[in-house]
């Protein structure tokens, strides 16, 4: 990057939100499990759309790329300077601007926490529907940026059913906004539906506006144990179809259950070794837990239950399955593939999958859980190197021959381009292109994310 760009962005942005100090820029440059790690000659800091929109032009001008990067918890490398990109830190423009509690909606800049959301969403007797595990550093940006799911799509959706507003920066420069929050808008293209899942290719979130849903203050969590994944997988039908209550409907096994105990100190929820696990949560204006005994009688498969009622108990059945995550990196840079199964086709790949990984990496160590009322398996390989691709090469084509998805809720970013073709027919890859040429002409926003590389 060339010192009269920098100069200019200095000047954008104020001195003290240009970082260019190596060792504060490396921290941008790094993904949360260690596995994409990048390098950059600045970050930068701006405090309004306006200031984005200058950036962005400047950057356009100069032919500088640039990743835009939330609470930069995102799982595919898709915002870290792997390219040595300049990294566009949205994170000042935080916080929840405006709440209408007769629409059930909100506003807030694209750099408020999912925890900032959920918590002006309850303050106005209202829900966000959307929770993860992340949601004390994920910024809403990062998660329209990516279309992010979590733990409760089965009930709500994923981001892209509570957008109902948005603004953004587009690669030309120019401030799009859309934030009347009308449910019912047919005015032309769904621009916020378009740039959400766009993983930063076309435009820069700077603002949302979400809908908001009814708060269900019963709640109930269950864990409950199976001898076999389609005995869980089975019951995990069962559940959707009788509990219109269910929020939330978790998978794990037995491996993942021990190496969270071991790494957490916690004791197990059984005294007995099971195969699998689900975890159900069923949430409601009145209590779900009568309904939610009846069922469980109901599926003789069940080998042991613990439910929970009480906040502090139903956190701790939580930790068994949220947990996984940080005890995994652990043991080291995990690859992370998050896929979708289509439902008949789920059990199959749960007990197979870890002999595909085997077959590809002797040394490779497979990890499942995921949120099974979605088809959503997060497959986690350790014991490989960052850069090894085969195991992703074996995992991604055996979801594809299932009639899967390569990334359910993560997205592409860097990790999964190789693969999108397994997904993506040529005509819509060429339409993807056609629409990124059309929103970043220059080819500055993210430019080694999510679209294969050419030729
Ligand atoms: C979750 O469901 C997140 O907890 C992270 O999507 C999944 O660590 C993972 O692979
Ligand atoms: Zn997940």
């Amino acid at each position: 990057m060339s010192t009269s760009v920098l100069q200019q962005l200095r000047e954008i942005v104020g001195s003290e939100h240009l970082v260019d100090e190596p060792e504060i820029t490396a921290s941008y440059a790094v993904d949360f499990t260690g596995r994409f790690v990048g390098h950059s000659s600045a970050v930068v800091r701006p405090g309004d759309a306006g200031e984005v929109a200058a950036v962005v032009a400047v950057c356009k001008e100069g032919g500088v790329a640039l990743v835009p990067q939330g609470g930069n918890t995102g799982l595919v490398g898709g915002g870290v300077p792997l390219g040595g990109e300049v990294v566009l830190s949205l994170r000042r423009l935080a916080g929840v601007t405006d709440v209408d509690p007769l629409a059930g909606q909100l506003s807030a800049g694209a750099g408020t926490t999912v925890a900032d959301i959920r918590a002006a969403a309850a303050g106005a007797g209202w829900a966000y529907g959307v929770d993860l595990a992340s949601r004390d550093t994920a910024t809403i940006g990062g998660t329209v940026a990516t279309n992010a799911g979590g733990l409760q799509v089965l009930r709500h959706g994923p981001t892209r059913a509570q957008l109902v507003g948005f603004e953004a920066v587009l690669g030309t420069g120019d401030i799009v906004s859309h934030m009347g929050g009308l449910t019912k808008d047919n005015t032309g293209y769904d621009l916020g539906g378009l740039l959400c899942g766009s993983e930063g290719t076309l435009g820069v979130l700077t603002a949302a506006r979400v809908r908001l849903v009814p708060v269900s203050p019963e709640r109930v969590t269950a864990v409950l144990a199976f001898s076999s994944t389609t005995a869980a997988v089975d019951a995990a039908s069962l559940l959707r179809r009788s509990l219109p209550e269910l929020q939330s409907l978790e998978l794990f096994l037995q491996s993942g259950l021990d190496l969270v105990c071991r790494s957490t100190g916690a004791s197990p929820p059984f005294g007995a070794a099971h195969r699998a696990y689900l975890l159900a949560e069923a949430a409601a204006q009145h209590d779900p837990a009568p309904t939610m005994a009846a069922v469980f009688d109901s599926i003789g498969a069940i080998e042991d239950v613990a439910v929970a009622t009480e906040p502090a108990q139903r956190a701790r059945l939580w930790r068994y399955r949220e947990d996984h995550t940080v005890a995994i990196n652990a043991l080291g840079a995990p690859h992370k593939l998050d896929v979708t199964l289509p439902a008949p086709a789920l059990a199959t790949f749960v007990d197979r999958v870890p002999d595909v990984v085997g077959d590809a990496d002797p040394d490779a160590v497979t990890w499942l859980f995921g949120h099974v009322g979605d088809g959503n398996v997060h497959v986690n390989v350790t014991g490989i190197e960052p850069d090894a691709l085969t195991v992703d090469d074996s995992v991604m084509r055996y979801v594809a021959e299932l009639g899967g998805s390569i990334s359910a809720e993560h997205g592409i970013g860097t990790a999964k381009r190789p693969w999108l073709h397994l997904n993506r027919s040529d005509a819509e890859l060429e339409a993807f292109r056609r629409v990124k040429a059309a929103l970043d002409p220059a080819g500055i926003l993210n430019p080694n994310v999510l679209l294969p590389p050419e030729g």
